[in-house]
């Protein structure tokens, strides 16, 4: 499928420090990507209603995770999907009486421009669910020829605990598991399953509903194979970070990596799992099916430059959970004018101890707060009274864009 123009990076002088991310699996923050080429799989978006805030902030968060690698010398693979054939999708295109793969392509490219205006790094393969069902039918029998797999009428589900390590990406009681799989697409209830956490890897045909013709029949690909086909064809195993908000920890990232570690008969599927906090509005998480969305493309349109919507982002830590508000966007307003006043002057402060500072704070779980509160003192005293350097503000302008897909100029 096709991505988007990638923004151009700055070098900036020396070398940024290795990454230490949270880690979900392990619950601590621990070194990423040990090899010359970091890997990286973040689950995109499916496409309707998209691109809200809470979106953005998702792909923001993973955006600088990929700037703080390249500072750091690595050169980064980036998967990220589309799903873009799922229950979500179609029901959607039943209640706008449209075409189901129009309103996919639609969103997919909404989701394409606000990406490119805020500066996201592309992922190297964008690659949607439709086009990936040879490749996940191709899993699925692979599956079945291990014994992991059942059917049940005409359906196909594998048994999570034929992965002996189920469970230990979250860590999550069964109860727990039970009522989370229910509220996020699972099926526990369903007759026929021999462990209610089983998860559908291939629905049969439905009547009115798309299929495609496969070795397993005519149907399409349950979710959580989906993102494994497309991260082992693209990326293969370990990945160094497996990425998404928090809402997919469980059951999405659990049951993935359990069928990933059974296909290759070897753990872990990522090296990391990476989770972004959730944003709220009007006092709900912000979500397709409740309806309380902040578009991007809307506030572009009412004329915020998307560098705004970055810096609103980017002041909060991205594992927290937060709320979006006027008065944030406000902020993000007023700073970034001041940066960009700051990037205008003549000359400023010594942007050195800058450089060491951010990249300190970043490769420390991506303190981004921090990091902006530190460029606001070096902004606020150049405005205030220059400094020693002309080309400082050059500099710190190249290091907001390297670092913070902040552009200035
Ligand atoms: N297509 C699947 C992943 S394979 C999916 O979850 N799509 S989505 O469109 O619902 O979400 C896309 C990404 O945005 C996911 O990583 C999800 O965790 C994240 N996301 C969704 N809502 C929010 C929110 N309110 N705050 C932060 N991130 C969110
Ligand atoms: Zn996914």
């Amino acid at each position: 499928m096709k991505s988007w123009a990638g923004p151009p990076i700055p070098e900036l002088p020396g070398q940024g420090q290795p990454l230490r991310l949270f880690d979900t699996a392990t619950g601590g923050v621990r070194p990423t990507a040990p090899g010359e080429t970091a890997t990286i799989y973040v689950c995109g978006i499916t496409p309707y209603d998209a691109t809200h805030i809470g979106h953005a902030a998702t792909y923001v968060a993973f955006d600088v995770l990929q700037r703080i690698w390249l500072d750091g010398g690595h050169r980064v693979k980036y998967v990220q999907n589309v799903t873009d054939i799922d229950d979500p999708l179609l029901e959607r295109a039943v209640a706008l009486g449209e075409d189901w793969r129009a309103i996919a392509d639609r969103e997919t490219e909404v989701f394409r421009a606000d990406m490119a205006a805020l500066g996201v790094i592309p992922p190297a393969d964008y690659i949607g669910a439709v086009e990936s069902i040879p490749s996940v039918a191709d899993y699925v029998v692979r599956l079945q020829e291990l014994g992991a797999v059942y059917p049940v009428a005409d359906d196909l589900y594998f048994s999570v605990h034929s992965d002996p390590r189920f469970g230990s990406v979250t860590k999550l009681d069964e109860s727990k598991m039970l009522e989370i799989f229910a509220e996020r697409g699972g099926d526990p209830q369903r007759p026929g399953k021999k462990h209610p956490l089983d998860c559908l890897v291939w629905q049969a045909a439905r009547p009115n509903e798309p299929a495609w013709d496969t070795r397993l029949g005519h149907g399409r690909p349950g979710w959580h194979i989906e993102c494994v086909a497309i991260a082992l064809d693209y990326l293969g195993m370990p990945i160094d970070v497996q990425g998404g908000g928090s809402d997919l920890a469980f059951p999405h990232h659990e049951m993935g990596a359990a069928e990933a570690q059974v296909l290759r008969d070897t753990w872990p599927y990522a090296r990391h799992y990476v989770h972004t906090g959730m944003v709220a509005w009007q006092g709900h998480k912000m979500s397709k099916s409740r309806g309380n969305l902040v578009f991007v493309s809307q506030l572009r349109r009412d004329g915020i430059d998307p560098m705004a919507i970055r810096l609103a982002l980017l002041a909060h830590h991205y594992r927290s959970d937060w709320a979006w508000t006027e008065q944030g966007l406000s902020e993000a307003v007023d700073r970034l004018a001041l940066w960009r006043t700051a990037a205008a002057a003549s000359s400023g402060a010594d942007p050195a101890p800058l450089l060491t500072h951010a990249r300190e704070l970043l490769s420390d779980d991506m303190q981004t707060p921090i990091v902006l509160d530190t460029v606001d003192r070096w902004a606020l005293a150049t405005v205030a009274s220059g400094g020693p350097d002309a080309s400082a503000p050059a500099q710190v302008a190249a290091i907001c864009d390297a670092l913070l897909g902040v552009r200035l100029a």
